[in-house]
């Protein structure tokens, strides 16, 4: 509206999410029934992944934490002092002071789409580390950012953490790495999160953990989508899979019916056969080389790389 700024999310009359009622309603409509994973994180979807991170299935969180521990000093020696941190997605309370606290940066520029997460992130770091400018940025760090003029000279270090990169096909995820290069420019450095292929059962476990949290977290768009789109879908008809595609290399979550079902979202009427699904996210895993090649046709060069002692995890540092 005016006078609030430059709005990221539009809405409609009714006050829905434009992007997400175009995005449901051409998902449904499709052979295979999609929805973009973006989706899952409403403010019950954000809370549920928090709770996501802290089960003992779910190992991604604790093994990138680990090496952030661990490799201080390595990170001191390979990326030095006096860079700009540009973190893509808000900083989460634990993993960001760990990087912070190794290099002695400059500046910390967190980018976020919602600013709610980005303020409360921002002054959270500020607060852990008095004297370091804080320079939040309201922005889909999907496309180039134009970053604060205060920080144009300094060299800069993206980090993106978490193998968020990992929900993206390897087209996005080429966009996106090209995107950063153009953020950060020449002469920076990036260091990034991928999750690593290992034994299926591991994987299938971290997404279809014994309490439920990430089968509510993947109903919950269900839910989201009755709420805000006025839908119908039956949520107790449905059920939460997570299964590993070798094809693909990913971990896929999908919401399967139990049964025969009919809805309607947004006054259009859906149909799904028991044992139909709708594919609500990817969360790709990768091998050195996979890592390389993905790297590599982002812009970016691979130069050190670290694992959690399980090796279940690893965090890459890239040369522009
Ligand atoms: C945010 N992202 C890296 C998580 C992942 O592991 O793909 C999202 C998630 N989905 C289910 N569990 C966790």
């Amino acid at each position: 509206a005016a006078g609030e700024g430059i709005a990221l999310v539009e809405l409609d009359d009714d006050g829905v999410d434009k992007a997400f009622r175009a995005d449901v309603l051409a998902g449904l409509a499709q052979p295979q029934k999609a929805v973009p994973a973006r989706w899952l994180y409403d403010d019950a979807g954000s809370e549920l992944f928090e709770a996501i991170t802290r089960l003992p299935e779910y190992y991604p969180t604790r093994a990138e934490t680990e090496i952030l521990t661990a490799q201080g000093e390595a990170f001191r020696e390979l990326i030095g002092p006096g860079r700009a941190v540009v973190e893509f997605g808000s900083g989460s309370s634990v993993k960001t002071p760990l990087l912070l606290g190794a290099i002695e940066p400059a500046a910390y520029v967190p980018l976020d789409i919602s600013g709610d997460f980005l303020r409360a992130a921002a002054a959270d770091l500020a607060a852990k580390f008095p004297g370091l400018p804080v320079y939040p940025v309201e922005a889909d760090f999907m496309r180039c950012v134009e970053l604060p003029e205060a920080v144009e000279d300094l060299p800069k270090l993206g980090f993106f953490p978490g193998s968020t990169i990992g929900n993206m096909v390897a087209r996005t995820a080429v966009d996106l790495l090209r995107s950063m290069r153009e953020t950060l420019g020449q002469g920076s450095k990036l260091l990034i999160g991928m999750d690593l292929i290992k034994d299926r059962a591991v994987l299938e476990a971290a997404y279809d953990d014994a309490q439920g949290v990430t089968a509510e977290f993947n109903l919950n768009l269900a839910r989201r989508i009755n709420r805000e789109l006025g839908g119908t879908i039956p949520i107790h008809q449905l059920r939460h899979v997570a299964r590993w595609s070798d094809t693909f290399a990913r971990v896929e979550m999908h919401l399967e019916a139990r049964e025969d079902i009919v809805f309607a979202v947004s006054g259009r009427r859906y149909s799904m056969a028991k044992g139909e699904t709708i594919h609500s996210e990817n969360s790709h895993k990768f091998d050195r080389r996979s890592q390389d090649t993905l790297l590599l046709a982002g812009g970016w060069t691979p130069v050190s790389r670290w694992l959690d002692t399980q090796e279940r995890f690893s965090l890459i540092l890239a040369d522009w």
